[in-house]
């Protein structure tokens, strides 16, 4: 089973995830974490915060010599404003975030913001200051979970299987989406300073990112996020939560700030009769055999509407999967709102925060996708090393494809 868990605040000392479940065998470095975190970090439209750090995950356990040992993954990420920087009322954060009692107390925030898990979490856990919430609720937790996807992405790689992602949308500003097949230029992505391949759209992204900063306002959007290389029948169609599709749904679903997910052409289906939705299979006269003289890939289809999803299991058609990512609820002009203290109507907190992290959150959004196709193939195909996971996974696909043998 794998598993993961992150601990941490926002301005804490730094950020702790444990992943176990890996099979023995994997190449791991810190680098290859560090790439995935650099990414993560970068994005038209964050704060000053991400100038602040640099992102590392120091390996703490469960790799030797570069590789994995089956033991649980324990990872370290510093925090660096931790020590460095200021926080409220001109004081060091080892003073607002101290774990011992301090004398000269730190001021609480009372007036919440709309949007975000200040007002439900304040109230739910009996907090004095809002921060008690923010400082966990904040996105910064999302370091840690890259990091483990980074981890996930170097196992599936050994099965051929990638993940990517791009915007398709940063404040209505609209990219074409893909159903997955459709050759995409990651490099291009990768660029674009709003992960987005259209040169056209990018501009106009970053023009509405701009718009709103000046507005002291905040901007949402949409990323899409393709995983392609999954053997077909990850996943199960039994129970409600063996579902493949149900795990993607709350693993993108639990990202900061998203507030719809859906599966290729997804919602636009509600408009549209059957036979313009389902994806037709080929017959095998059109099927593509790899180098060794089997299928490359069975069943494949003439559309990809599904997303690479049926019935909860995957096809072996790329996954497209899409999420909704409202503007963050920080905003420099704030929204009217209530001092906790009081009652009374005041003018919701701010502090230093981004205009938008939809870039951003398409990076996580891959890691969360990782961590889940990388639990998928360790149900299916099982394994405490590696080549016994690939043994298993080769043995498989030998056996799905027509029933006569041809
Ligand atoms: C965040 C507020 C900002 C963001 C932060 C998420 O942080 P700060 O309050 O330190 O300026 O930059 O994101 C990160 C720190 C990160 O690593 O992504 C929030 O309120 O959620």
């Amino acid at each position: 089973m794998l598993r993961f868990l992150t601990a941490g605040e926002s301005h804490g000392p730094g950020l702790v995830a444990i992943l176990e479940g890996l099979p023995a065998g994997i190449s791991i470095t810190e680098a290859i974490i560090r790439e995935d975190l650099a990414r993560r970090q970068a994005g038209y439209g964050r704060g000053g915060r991400m100038k602040i750090e640099t992102d590392y995950a120091v390996i703490q356990s469960g790799v030797r010599h570069g590789r994995t040992m089956g033991s649980p993954i324990a990872l370290l990420i510093e925090n660096r404003d931790f020590s460095t920087g200021n926080g409220p009322d001109g004081k060091p954060w080892t003073h607002t975030m101290s774990k011992e009692a301090v004398e000269d107390e730190v001021t609480p925030i009372h007036r919440l913001r709309p949007g975000h898990a200040d007002t439900p979490g304040i109230s739910k856990y009996a907090a004095e200051d809002a921060r008690d919430i923010l400082e966990r609720s904040s996105a910064r937790e999302s370091t840690a979970r890259v990091a483990v996807g980074a981890l996930c992405r170097a196992f599936l790689a050994e099965f051929g299987i990638e993940v990517h992602s791009h915007v398709t949308n940063i404040g209505g500003v609209e990219a074409s989406t893909t159903d997955g097949r459709e050759p995409i230029d990651w490099a291009a992505v990768e660029e674009s300073p709003v992960r987005c391949a259209d040169p056209v759209a990018s501009k106009a992204m970053t023009e509405a990112i701009d718009a709103a900063r000046e507005d002291g306002d905040s901007v949402g959007g949409i990323i899409e996020v393709i995983a392609t290389g999954m053997p077909i029948g990850l996943g199960s169609h039994i129970q409600w939560d063996t579902k493949l599709s149900t795990k993607l749904i709350a693993a993108v679903g639990s990202l900061n700030a998203v507030k719809g997910v859906e599966f290729g052409t997804g919602f636009a289906q509600a408009s549209l009769r059957g036979s313009k939705v389902h994806d037709v299979i080929k017959p095998t006269e059109e099927w593509e055999r790899g180098a060794d003289g089997s299928w490359a890939r069975p069943w494949p289809r003439r559309s990809n509407n599904a997303g690479g999803l049926e019935g909860g299991m995957t096809t072996g058609e790329p996954l497209v999967v899409r999420a909704i990512v409202k503007p963050i609820a920080t905003l420099r002009s704030p929204l009217p709102t209530v001092d906790t203290a009081t009652g009374e109507l005041t003018e919701a907190h701010y502090e230093r925060s981004d205009v938008t992290f939809v870039p951003t959150c398409g990076v996580i959004g891959e890691a969360m996708v990782l961590i889940t196709l990388a639990e998928a193939m360790l149900e299916k195909f099982g394994g405490d090393h590696v080549d016994e996971t690939k043994r298993n996974h080769a043995a498989y696909l030998a056996t799905v494809g027509p029933r006569f043998g041809a």
